[in-house]
């Protein structure tokens, strides 16, 4: 079987396997797509918390991204873990040059036990000059609320973040509604033109380790094989739903997902 198309990952690595760069590797691999990668930091972690965290010279993640894209051009670029301003600006400038329009943008910040994967003035740089160039951003409530100064209580909250996120120039703004305290889980999806409200039942555990690194893996899959935007939000959330709910129960704290559970996706839905 050959890969349907090429993506680029721009993230960080989890040592445990369920979230970072592996977790893109793994959603990409299922979905059928060809993974490459340029790893920004290296995390050791298990599933309990994050032990320490090496930043890789932003020389180096420049070099993997131009070196590997000058030979494959990628089709989407999913771009998740950046932790300064340096690797920031260095990356927009990187990818000027490779002229991918399907840039999908997991704003991560903050690790499943709490633990901060970015510096401040990152933040900053990310409102002010990432964001713009993103296709779809994907934040999560806590994420949205950082980038947006809103405090986030229900829907309606969500959609005037989502507003605030397309002025800071998104095409296309995703908020991942699982941090929300009710049993439907809704995520938005807010487009120029229109708003979509996704519904699903929540799924009750705590092995959710990584879901937010494969939504946004999976999407950039859908969308890098040419499927439009809102089937491939609709079939992301599916193989994530899908992939909680049969998760392997590993580790001692929040445990990994399935990234296998996409045969049963295939089936169905490709
Ligand atoms: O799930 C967010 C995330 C992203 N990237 C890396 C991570 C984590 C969470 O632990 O370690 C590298």
């Amino acid at each position: 079987m050959k890969p349907k198309s090429k993506i680029l990952i721009i993230a960080g690595s989890d040592s445990s396997g369920g979230a970072g760069i592996q977790a893109d590797i793994k959603t990409i691999t299922a979905l059928g797509g060809y993974a490459m990668t340029a790893i920004t930091a290296v995390t050791a972690q298990n599933t309990t918390g994050v032990k320490s965290v090496i930043p890789i010279s932003p020389k180096e993640i420049k070099n993997q991204i131009s070196f590997t894209c000058a030979d494959i051009k990628p089709d989407a670029i999913k771009i998740g873990m950046l932790h300064s301003t340096e690797v920031i600006n260095l990356i927009i400038k990187t990818l000027k040059k490779i002229r991918t329009k399907k840039i999908i943008f997991d704003p991560v910040m903050v690790a499943k036990g709490g633990e901060r994967l970015i510096n401040k003035s990152a933040i900053k740089t990310i409102k002010q000059k990432l964001i713009k160039k993103s296709f779809l951003i994907t934040p999560n409530i806590p994420e949205a609320e950082i980038l947006t100064k809103v405090k986030i209580n229900s829907i309606d909250d969500m959609i005037i973040a989502a507003k605030i996120i397309r002025k800071f120039g998104a095409k296309n703004v995703l908020i991942k509604g699982g941090h929300a305290n009710s049993k439907t889980l809704k995520d938005i999806l807010l487009s120029k033109s229109k708003l979509l409200i996704f519904k699903n039942k929540k799924i009750d555990t705590k092995n959710t380790h990584g879901t937010g690194c494969t939504l946004s893996s999976a999407i950039a899959t859908f969308l890098s094989c040419g499927k439009p935007l809102k089937k491939s939000c609709e079939l992301g959330i599916k193989y994530v739903n899908h992939a909680i709910k049969s998760n392997p129960k590993y580790g001692k704290g929040h445990g990994p997902i399935n990234h296998l559970n996409s045969f049963e996706i295939k089936r169905r839905f490709i």
